[in-house]
């Protein structure tokens, strides 16, 4: 596809305004193009959703406008994920436990957190949004992963990540787990101050981190 074919400005401005119709148009072109799935997250998925976080601090966006762009968003990432899996190996990576911690209810970036693992070949558990530590154990329990993957979005509940570790360490399942967190209210040095292996800044540097800590679980 030619620079000027490029749909980017386009899908960003679709899933702003929610249009998901227009979204999933925008895509089918864009692939039929020959641009790779992979590429829709950097150029347009994650700076539409920014920019929808701008509009929300300064007023200029509510909860429903925000609600319709993530179901935009949505919309575009459901025509991605078959594309990116059907390439993925079979599960020979590890398993992975993933969820958006307690009391939060944002998972757009969980979810293409998930998706680009189980493309990179890790078999995926995903506990979902707002997720007690309680689960937690339990889902390490039963599904005995070598990573467990968290999301905050919120800056009020990014501790909770901290307690979900600690509830790990207290029915000693912490060793042999590696963690991993990331999300919009996280840090590198969060992550180091809560006691987890890992940080990843983005999807992409997600599923280097998971490949790295999986050669070193347990
Ligand atoms: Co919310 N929200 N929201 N929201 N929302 C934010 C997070 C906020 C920054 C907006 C703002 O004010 N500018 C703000 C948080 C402020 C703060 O705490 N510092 C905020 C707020 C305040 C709230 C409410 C409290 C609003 C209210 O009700 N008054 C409320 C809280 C609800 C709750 O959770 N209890 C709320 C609600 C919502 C909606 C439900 C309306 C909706 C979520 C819909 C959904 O997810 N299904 C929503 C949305 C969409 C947003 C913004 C606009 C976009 C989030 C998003 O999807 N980003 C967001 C603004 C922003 O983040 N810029 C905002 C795109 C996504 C791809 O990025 O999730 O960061 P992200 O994931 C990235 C990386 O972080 C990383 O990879 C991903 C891809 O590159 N990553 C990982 C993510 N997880 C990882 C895990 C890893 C590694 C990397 O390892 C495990």
């Amino acid at each position: 596809m030619s620079e000027r074919m490029l749909p980017w400005e386009d899908l960003r401005q679709a899933i702003i305004v929610g249009q998901a119709a227009r979204a999933r148009e925008l895509t089918e072109l864009a692939l039929a193009g020959g641009l790779a799935p992979a590429e829709f997250f950097p150029n347009a998925i994650v700076p539409a959703m920014d920019e929808v976080g701008r509009r929300m601090r300064d007023c200029e966006f509510f909860v429903p406008q925000v609600l319709i762009a993530a179901r935009a968003a949505r919309t575009v990432i459901d025509r991605l994920r078959p594309l990116l899996l059907q390439d993925a190996a079979a599960a020979a990576a590890g398993r992975v436990v993933c969820c958006t911690v307690q009391g939060d209810l944002h998972d757009i970036g969980k979810n293409i957190v998930a998706m680009m693992l189980e493309s990179a070949g890790f078999a995926i558990v995903d506990l979902g949004t707002d997720v007690a530590p309680e689960q937690l154990v339990e889902a390490v329990r039963r599904h005995r992963p070598q990573l467990l993957a968290m999301s905050a979005l919120l800056t009020t509940t990014m501790v909770n990540m901290k307690t979900a570790i600690d509830a790990l360490a207290a029915a000693r399942l912490r060793s042999g787990l590696k963690i991993m967190v990331g999300g919009a209210a996280v840090t590198e040095s969060w992550a180091r101050q809560i006691g987890a292996d890992g940080y990843g800044p983005d999807a992409f540097a997600a599923v280097a981190l998971a490949r790295r800590l999986s050669l070193i679980a347990i």
